[in-house]
């Protein structure tokens, strides 16, 4: 079974970028080389990750990136995405930790040396647990301290990083991590979510101006992630929960960027819940993007809504990964026309899209034919949307290697290349190797 698309499809040339990610906490371990971070200590809270375990030594990647980055080359990837560990290269003073820096200037070097261009976030969840006692992004001065530190490293890497996004995802690290809970650090009330979501957003707002002064031949932006919500009946009321839903988790992220304004559903909160706004904090937000990082797993489907409620149903006889998320590659398609008729895009980067599935290694073989159904069915969808009109130039599999999947530890595997934890053996699985054949096959 093999990757393929119209040989006319404009990912089907050399001026498409195809890459691997990955992100810091997940994959390097050396957590005694580095400070602490908010997910050093919800990992050490019991209950709060479902196998028990942790990030100490995850792929031990700090040891083994020489042997990461011949495997990467060895995909034929034109592009790897990482993410600095800001408590890796920070110190608790805020001056640069040089020990750390140099890890990165080294893997850098290394990518930059076979040809592979480097994609680098600047935080990917991992907030130094010295900062999070003082409020973590429920106080207003991390954004400035966030705004410091990509200052300092994007002057220490400068121009041997080809593209620098400020944030992943922040909808996971207000959502899940200050308003539910299932993340770190762990704190679940409305408010704090939105308090949360409009701090890291103006960190973002404020680091990206600072870059694009650091580095102005970079592409610099911002990686969001979207769930595109479905009402489940063509009713009135199931279509209000799905738009609601939509402004709520997906919306909220990218209106203030794009439109220095939060989607008109923050005038039904509760005073107590709307998040404190300064004057002037939307035009920070709203700095000119040189990409937009789209990352797309799966989709919602949302049932009936009272005000501000809207409840998701679990679609139960539909295809789904093995972390329960239903596969539907068409919400992918819809995604990216959606947003491309709504606001005036810059070019999309797909930063993150794969699955995880129940992979298990025979022979030396994984044979996960399952996730080459997603990853082709994947690739038509945003195929499909270019073919539409929307200028989605590159696109990076999640995940270039199994890792530690957050609140569900080693147990989801989200690689295209297997881990054994027990040895660090690596091996490509059948995804990786289609990917590899896929990617080598381009004009
Ligand atoms: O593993 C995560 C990644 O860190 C952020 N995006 C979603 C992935 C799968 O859950």
């Amino acid at each position: 079974m093999k990757i393929s698309l119209p040989s006319n499809s404009k990912m089907h040339t050399k001026e498409f970028t195809f890459g691997v990610a990955t992100a810091s906490f997940q994959i390097e371990g050396a957590a005694d080389t580095r400070l602490p971070c908010i997910w050093d200590t919800f990992c050490a809270t019991a209950g709060k990750i479902r196998d028990g375990s942790d990030g100490k030594h995850a792929c031990e990647h700090v040891a083994l990136f020489k042997d990461d980055v011949q495997l990467i080359e060895s995909l034929g990837v034109d592009a790897y995405r990482l993410s600095i560990s800001w408590p890796r290269v920070i110190k608790q003073d805020g001056s640069l930790n040089q020990q750390g820096v140099d890890f990165y200037i080294n893997l850098i070097d290394e990518l930059n040396s076979r040809g592979i261009k480097v994609y680098a976030t600047l935080y990917h969840w991992d907030l130094p647990q010295h900062i999070e006692d003082q409020g973590g992004w429920l106080n207003r001065q991390t954004a400035y301290l966030f705004a410091d530190y990509a200052d300092k490293i994007t002057q220490a890497l400068g121009d041997k990083v080809y593209s620098y996004a400020t944030l992943n995802e922040p909808f996971c690290s207000s959502y899940l991590g200050y308003e539910v809970g299932v993340h770190a650090p762990g704190l679940a009330s409305k408010a704090f979510g939105r308090q949360s979501a409009h701090h890291l957003l103006l960190a973002h707002g404020l680091a990206l101006k600072v870059i694009q002064q650091n580095c102005p031949n970079a592409l610099n932006g911002i990686v969001l992630n979207f769930t595109p919500c479905y009402p489940l009946t063509d009713t009135d009321a199931d279509i209000k929960a799905a738009q609601t839903a939509d402004d709520y988790f997906n919306q909220w992220y990218m209106k203030p960027i794009m439109d220095g304004e939060y989607p008109a559903i923050i005038h039904d909160f509760d005073d107590a819940d709307k998040p404190d706004i300064q004057a002037g904090d939307m035009e920070i937000i709203k700095q000119p993007l040189d990409f937009l990082g789209i990352n797309f797993y799966t989709r919602a489907v949302y049932s009936t809504c009272d005000k501000n409620e809207f409840v998701q149903v679990d679609m139960k006889d539909a295809p789904k990964t093995d972390i329960g998320w239903e596969i539907y590659p068409s919400a992918f398609t819809d995604l990216l026309t959606s947003l491309n008729s709504t606001y005036t895009l810059p070019p999309v980067y797909i930063t993150e899209n794969g699955a995880a599935m129940d992979d298990k290694i025979v022979n030396n073989q994984v044979d996960d034919l399952d996730r080459l159904e997603y990853y082709q069915a994947h690739l038509n969808a945003v195929n499909n949307a270019i073919n539409q009109g929307v200028n989605v130039v590159g696109y990076f599999a999640w995940s270039l290697m199994d890792n530690f999947e957050w609140a569900e530890g080693y147990l989801k595997r989200f690689g295209i290349v297997y881990v054994d934890y027990q040895t660090q053996q690596r091996t490509i699985k059948r995804s990786g190797l289609a990917y590899r054949d896929f990617i080598s096959q381009r004009q």
